[in-house]
């Protein structure tokens, strides 16, 4: 039985689970979140009420959690790029990283646009101190790291740069990295060039009228 996908192009989680999905060529039925109103939307509404995305439907089973998705493709459809090392202690590093990534990095730069989402009178300013000031530390705290590394977690390409390459691609775009974080800017650039992250990014260009702060001519 097929695995379903239920995802938006544009979304950055999904996109970390369809780089997963890309690198080993793994086949899944796309179910696109086509607005609220749409069927893929209604089932995602019924099978987890928190309505967040990616949702992966094996059968019977519901996965939510894009590092669980990722993480129950591999034991499913093992491919030939493993994303989470056999090595427990290698294993550690990469969840360490992804979680990094996702609590660092995608959660203040999601906290701007949303707040730019916002009607005018519910918005709140400190709160986007507080995120670009979040961004600034895991910049500074990164550009550390990949002095010498090539991906997130040192030499193979894993877990935590699925969703390192959308989290830091949106980032950019929400609160530039410049030139202060060279090991931050070319690390984002190997990411750009990894072949199954550059197929989500040129999936999700036709949504990029819907980034809120206005999408850089770039990228
Ligand atoms: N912790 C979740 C976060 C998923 C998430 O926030 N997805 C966004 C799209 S990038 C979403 O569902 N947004 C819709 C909403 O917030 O209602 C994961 O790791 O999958």
């Amino acid at each position: 039985m097929a695995l379903k996908l239920y995802y938006h192009p544009f979304s950055s989680y999904c996109q970390k689970a369809l780089v997963a999905l890309y690198e080993n060529a793994v086949p899944f039925e796309p179910h696109i979140l086509a607005g609220p109103d749409s069927p893929a939307f209604r089932e995602l509404a019924e099978r987890w009420p928190m309505k967040r995305f990616p949702m992966l439907v094996d059968g019977e089973r519901t996965v939510i959690e894009a590092s669980c998705v990722i993480e129950y493709v591999g034991l499913c459809a093992p491919g030939p790029v493993r994303l989470i090392p056999e090595d427990p202690r290698a294993a550690l590093e990469v969840r360490m990283m992804d979680r990094f990534f996702d609590n660092y990095v995608s959660t203040p730069q999601q906290r701007i646009v949303t707040n730019a989402l916002r009607p005018e009178d519910a918005r709140d300013p400190y709160g986007v101190v507080e995120a670009r000031n979040m961004l600034d530390t895991a910049y500074a705290w990164l550009d550390q790291v990949m002095a010498h590394r090539e991906w997130a977690a040192g030499e193979h390409f894993s877990l935590a740069d699925c969703g390192a390459a959308p989290f830091l691609f949106y980032a950019d775009w929400t609160h530039p990295i410049g030139d202060a974080y060279p090991n931050v800017s070319a690390y984002r650039g190997r990411l750009l060039e990894r072949p199954s992250f550059a197929r989500a990014v040129n999936e999700a260009r036709p949504y990029r009228k819907l980034f809120p702060l206005g999408a850089p001519d770039r990228d």
